[in-house]
């Protein structure tokens, strides 16, 4: 870790600086809040517990994998600027011959723009991504892309994460962002899911065949479900840790629910074997029908808010 680089933004005991593996160096917040965590490969937040809760409100993988070009599995990934498999939409002549899933900005390592202890005794952090190896081999095959990504984060008594793409081309970018947040859950059995009734949903388990969901969200079996064109807040209800945490999002069209189940999770080296049990993914985004049009000049800040309540 480059002390003299990171040093400077480090504030006191409420912010200070470790690394998860040798090259992975990652923001500790321990403030009059919460604890958190936040890895600057990735720009992704890996942990988040308010003082007042028992258990981790974000999920991390035991055996999270931290290795240039591998996404850490868990906590809450950039999937930007596309979603999912490689971009159809911006492509002049794509050079990668195996893009990256869900873009590269989760596999870059970003840069700290500011760190601060803010009045109210919250935390504030500023990340600015650069645009290297991934993003450059991108860059040199679509000559159309020119855009900017910055992430602001406050520690607080909720987690405000906003993600901030910016459009400095000539020509418009349609633009497919998500926060891929995973969620610490006691059982995945156990759990509810409100705000999604009677929104419209794409199952990318059944060839994207569509439906409407009827009631509340429960989780019986693998899920990979798109709800599209709703802005609601989601509760994510955990009465086995009674609690129940409120997912917010501005600038967001789209909510993805995913759960690998039990037989995906077996297939991924980076997922212990009975972890989707204690996970779900509810990923405030903008993708497929709700991508967003960038004009030339224009930005677009994706957030969501996430707090707990017992
Ligand atoms: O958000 C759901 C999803 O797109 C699933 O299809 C699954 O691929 C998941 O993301 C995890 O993707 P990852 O590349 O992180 O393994």
């Amino acid at each position: 870790m480059n002390n003299k680089l990171i040093q400077p933004y480090s504030l006191g005991d409420s912010l200070t600086f470790s690394e998860v593996s040798p090259g992975f160096p990652v923001i500790k917040v321990n403030n009059s809040f919460a604890t958190a965590t936040i890895s600057l490969y990735g720009g992704q937040v890996l942990e988040y517990k308010p003082h007042a809760q028992s258990e981790q409100v974000i999920w991390l993988s035991d055996k999270a994998i931290f290795k240039n070009n591998k996404a850490i599995r868990g906590g809450i990934p950039i999937c930007w600027p596309w979603f999912g498999d490689y971009d159809k939409n911006n492509n002049d002549l794509p050079t990668h011959s195996h893009p990256p899933a869900h873009g590269f900005a989760r596999i870059t390592h970003w840069n700290i723009h500011s760190t601060k202890l803010l009045s109210d005794g919250s935390t504030e952090i500023i990340l600015q991504m650069p645009c290297h190896s991934n993003c450059q081999e991108y860059q040199a095959a679509n000559a159309h892309y020119h855009l900017s990504l910055e992430m602001t984060l406050v520690v607080s008594n909720h987690l405000k994460v906003s993600l901030t793409t910016t459009n400095n081309g000539s020509r418009n970018w349609l633009l497919a962002d998500a926060l891929h947040s995973y969620f610490r859950v006691s059982n995945i059995n156990k759990v509810t899911i409100q705000g999604l009734e009677q929104a419209h949903y794409v199952d990318k388990l059944k060839k994207g065949l569509t439906g409407t969901q009827e009631s509340e969200l429960w989780v019986k079996e693998e899920i990979d479900k798109v709800f599209l064109n709703t802005s609601n807040e989601i509760i994510l209800n955990d009465p086995g840790f009674d609690r129940a945490i409120f997912i917010s999002k501005e600038n967001s069209s789209s909510t993805v629910i995913w759960n690998p189940w039990q037989k995906k999770s077996s297939q991924m080296l980076d997922m212990p074997a009975a972890a989707w049990l204690n996970m779900i993914c509810i990923e405030p985004a903008n993708v497929l029908e709700n991508q967003r049009l960038l004009t030339p000049g224009e930005s677009h800040t994706l957030s969501t808010s996430i707090k707990v309540k017992n």
